[in-house]
């Protein structure tokens, strides 16, 4: 494997920076997450653009344009000969010294791409669907540190994992501070009642994510009527169905929450409907390399 760090190739070994970096120091950094489908990379634009945005915010200058990080994924890709892949992108505020302060930082912010195998759900999750929880962490508020930023700081969404992982759970549901549904760790969610999907708005501290995005997008080209509306446990509850969403799950079922069977228990029609017309999507949509 071939790692991408500041337009240069390092071996997996030898893709190193330095334990100064405020990305390591203080999760001082941003991210996206992002993945090719038969040489296709899936929404790029839109990932380079959100990355952009969370850097915007943090004051951190990426030392390229857009286009050029466009051509460096591709570039990664082609390098790493592979076909169906996972990208992380990352750029770390850089080296400094040991305060926060990130006029300290130096040198310049580091660019690193890394691009792997997928590494996917087990199919069974797929075709069983998922039983979750909700956990006592609540996700982070947009007044404290807005989940629209993809920081390096993912610390509350660990500590939300860790509740699921120990209670037996495979993927945690986030609450605002007022109990009203917020996200998954990495994932969006959603629900059907009455043949309407249901998603919370981006304003409940929910990451816009970009899969969401395409599944609103899908439903409005199929006349599916779709709502970004505030969620109340209850409401999941008593759902048809319910789906989570992101780019590495894709769309996975989930037919358990807390414990109360959603709709027949079993993947519902939609929900599979919605994942065919997203893997249609991932195999006609694209950058090429
Ligand atoms: N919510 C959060 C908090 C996320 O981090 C999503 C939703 C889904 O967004 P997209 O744009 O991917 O539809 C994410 C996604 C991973 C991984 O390796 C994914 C994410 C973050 C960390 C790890 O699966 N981001």
């Amino acid at each position: 494997m071939k790692v991408y760090i500041n337009g240069k190739f390092y071996d997996k070994k030898d893709a190193k920076v330095s334990v100064f970096d405020h990305g390591l120091l203080y999760g001082d950094g941003v991210f996206e997450g992002i993945r090719s489908y038969n040489r296709l990379v899936f929404k790029l634009k839109e990932h380079i653009e959100r990355l952009f945005e969370s850097a915007h915010t943090i004051m951190l200058e990426i030392p390229m344009t857009k286009e050029k990080m466009v051509r460096a994924v591709l570039s990664t890709l082609k390098t790493n000969k592979l076909k169906d892949a996972y990208i992380r992108l990352v750029v770390t505020r850089g080296e400094g010294d040991l305060g926060l302060d990130p006029r300290k930082c130096l040198g310049h912010a580091n660019v690193i791409i890394i691009a792997d195998r997928i590494a996917l759900y087990p199919d069974k999750f797929y075709k069983e669907g998922l039983k979750i929880i909700t956990v006592p962490t609540i996700r982070n508020l947009p007044e404290a540190l807005n989940p629209q930023i993809k920081s390096l700081n993912y610390l509350n969404n660990i500590l939300a994992k860790i509740e699921a992982i120990n209670a037996g759970s495979e993927e945690a549901i986030m609450l605002d501070s007022l109990g009203y549904i917020a996200e998954c760790t990495g994932d969006n969610i959603f629900i059907v009642k009455r043949n309407h999907l249901y998603t919370p708005p981006q304003c409940m501290g929910t990451l816009r994510g970009i899969t969401r995005d395409t599944v609103l997008d899908i439903a409005r080209k199929n006349r599916i009527p779709a709502h970004e509306h505030v969620l109340t446990r209850h409401e999941l509850f008593i759902s048809d169905e319910c789906f989570l969403t992101g780019t590495a799950a894709e769309i996975i079922p989930v037919v358990k929450v807390d414990g109360r069977r959603i709709g027949s228990g079993k993947p519902g029609a939609l929900t599979l409907k919605l994942l065919k017309e997203f893997k249609k999507l991932t195999k006609k949509e694209g950058v090429k390399y």
